[in-house]
């Protein structure tokens, strides 16, 4: 197997390795100030005669509905003046809570697209399996957490999406099932997130490289740039919530002690960063370097992160752009899942800070 496909594999995933078998590291020679995530997506597919264009009409459809997330994002300062949530607004429409208005948006695309099978989200209870027959023939499904670090709205602070794609197990033409749904993360053919923030980031990996497109307002378009996005293999950065330092097992405080005591003699001073608001947190530290932690706590033994909805699509991105994700225990995309919702311990970032943590975690 070739070092670019090991990024991904492992000895127990090798039989996955199929999906990528004939990609090759992309050859990036984009304009970077025009290209549109419509214009790239299609440059993509003309590099692939054979494809047949489903993944990038759904990349195309989550860039819709995160558009029109982020105007209501952009409107939450004004809650009190336009009416709050459960309320009805002066045009006498309901108001939505802005969770329940994402996941309604990024449903709803999907649903009337013609890539996705049926979706799992954070706020929905069950999967939904779509049930019209362009749905039912369409080849992949759609995990998200529609709006992540939603208790930062109210403050002003950064929120994000965050996705995730898998090829469908179940035969086209039928309605998909709960395994088409309950894959390790290593089956992910896509996965990306957006980030509410000072500007709108639009952020996606695939086999083939992570690419960040930026919201811009005057033309309503996500355009490229931070194009082949590459994790810095080393970082100064680290981000967990230290008011649960003494609910953390000993290896963990082992490990943030370590960082605490980086001088200029050993690699540092580090600093610590922690929005609580997973997707800036991480988009930080993957743009800058770094690593971001939630590990268990006495109150939280499974750890608060979802691994199908927060977990699994960031350990996609960020190991494709050469970082690494774990549990503790092994890689977050070899974890073979029992349930939609289940929580996970995680620990990602720059592939040196994960090293080092490491000795802490599995001490030889
Ligand atoms: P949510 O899905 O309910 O928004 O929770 C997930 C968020 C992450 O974005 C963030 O990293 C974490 O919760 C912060 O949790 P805590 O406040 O316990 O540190
Ligand atoms: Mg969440």
């Amino acid at each position: 197997m070739s070092g670019y496909l090991g990024y991904l594999s492992s000895p127990a995933n090798d039989r996955f390795a199929y999906i990528c078998k004939d990609l090759k590291p992309p050859a990036m020679n984009v304009n970077r100030k025009v290209l549109t995530l419509d214009e790239f997506t299609i440059q993509q597919l003309r590099e692939f005669p054979h494809a047949t264009g489903e993944l990038s009409s759904l990349l195309r459809d989550i860039g819709l509905a995160a558009k029109r997330v982020n105007v209501e994002v952009n409107k939450a300062g004004l809650v009190d003046i336009l009416g709050d949530a459960g309320s009805v607004n002066v045009q006498g429409e309901d108001v939505k809570k802005l969770d329940v208005f994402a996941n309604d948006q990024f449903t709803g695309v999907l649903r009337h697209g013609i890539s996705c099978a049926g979706v799992a989200s954070e706020e929905i209870d069950d999967f939904v399996a779509f049930d019209d027959e362009v749905s039912k023939n369409s080849k992949y499904v759609c995990l998200y957490d529609p709006l992540d670090g939603s208790g930062n709205i109210d403050v002003n602070v950064s929120i994000g999406t965050i996705f995730s794609v898998y090829p469908r197990l179940s035969p086209r033409g039928t309605a998909v099932t709960r395994e088409d749904f309950l894959q390790p993360g290593v089956r992910q053919v896509a996965a990306g997130y957006i980030v509410y923030g000072s500007s709108t980031m639009m952020v996606y990996g695939t086999r083939r490289g992570v690419n960040g497109f930026t919201l811009d307002q005057s033309i309503g378009e996500f355009t490229l740039s931070h194009p082949d996005i590459k994790c810095p293999e080393d970082g100064r950065i680290y981000s967990v919530n230290h008011g649960n330092f003494f609910q953390y097992e000993q290896a963990v405080q082992d490990y943030i002690q370590i960082c605490q005591r980086k001088n200029k003699s050993n690699g540092g001073p580090y600093t610590q960063r922690y929005i609580g608001s997973m997707v800036a947190d991480v988009h930080r530290n993957l743009i800058k370097g770094g690593i971001f932690m939630y590990p268990p706590t006495i109150d939280k033994p499974k750890g608060k992160l979802r691994l199908m909805y927060e977990c699994n699509p960031f350990a996609f991105i960020v190991t494709i752009a050469g970082g690494r994700a774990t549990n503790g225990k092994i890689r977050v995309l070899d974890v073979e899942p029992t349930e939609l919702h289940q929580r996970s311990s995680l620990y990602i970032g720059s592939s040196k800070m994960m090293d080092e943590l490491e000795t802490c975690l599995n001490p030889a």
